[in-house]
């Protein structure tokens, strides 16, 4: 069967759940718990989360998926880091929990710099709304709109501790249209 390594990017601000995601979609690595007993602790730059996707039919063609899920740190201080990051990277995945201005303003920078400017399609991109409980002085005050340029990504809501089976099924989705549109872009 054919393979194909693909680079995975996961972005987004601090604290939306991007390690919790990588940790669920790989099967691996430590989870938060629902009892708070354990919490996961900020990303150091960058940490990459290798598995795969065996059988994926890719337009009548069998692909293994190699991936390399990318769960980089949303803190501007490995900004560094970025132009490693958006080397050679076939896809990207922003995560968000809340809807605000700062989150708007956040998901701008990182589309520019890791989608336009390196000129990756809207269908290599992958949006997650993840549900995270909100604390009361979490409680946001200016609910916003995500900005028009996601509105034309893919995107999902999911909260993982009421089923990361959707996320997983979503993610299969996600990586075999990929997979065909990269295809697409090699035979143009
Ligand atoms: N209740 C609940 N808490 C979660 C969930 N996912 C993550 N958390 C907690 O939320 C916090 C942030 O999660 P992370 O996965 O570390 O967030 P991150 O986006 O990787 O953060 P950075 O690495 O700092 O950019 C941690 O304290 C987790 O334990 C979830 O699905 N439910
Ligand atoms: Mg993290």
């Amino acid at each position: 069967m054919k393979k194909q390594k693909l680079k995975i990017l996961l972005i987004g601000p601090c604290g939306t759940g991007k390690t919790s995601i990588a940790n669920t979609l790989s099967d691996n690595g430590p989870k938060w718990k629902a009892d708070g007993s354990f919490k996961l602790g900020p990303t150091k730059a960058l940490r990459i989360v290798e598995f795969d996707y065996p059988d994926l039919n890719v337009n009548n063609e069998h692909i293994t998926a190699e991936i390399e899920l990318w769960d980089t740190s949303g803190d501007d201080q490995y900004k560094l880091t970025w132009p490693a990051l958006r080397h050679e990277t076939h896809g990207v995945i922003f995560v968000y929990s809340r809807n605000s201005t700062e989150t708007n303003r956040k998901l701008e920078i990182f589309y520019n710099y890791f989608v336009t400017q390196p000129k990756l399609s809207a269908r290599q991109c992958f949006v997650i709304n993840h549900i995270l409980p909100n604390n009361e002085s979490d409680i946001e005050m200016d609910i916003v709109k995500l900005s028009p340029t996601f509105a034309k990504l893919s995107q999902i809501k999911v909260n993982l501790s009421e089923n990361s089976l959707k996320l997983k099924n979503d993610f299969r989705v996600y990586v075999t249209s990929l997979l065909s549109t990269l295809k697409n872009h090699r035979k143009e």
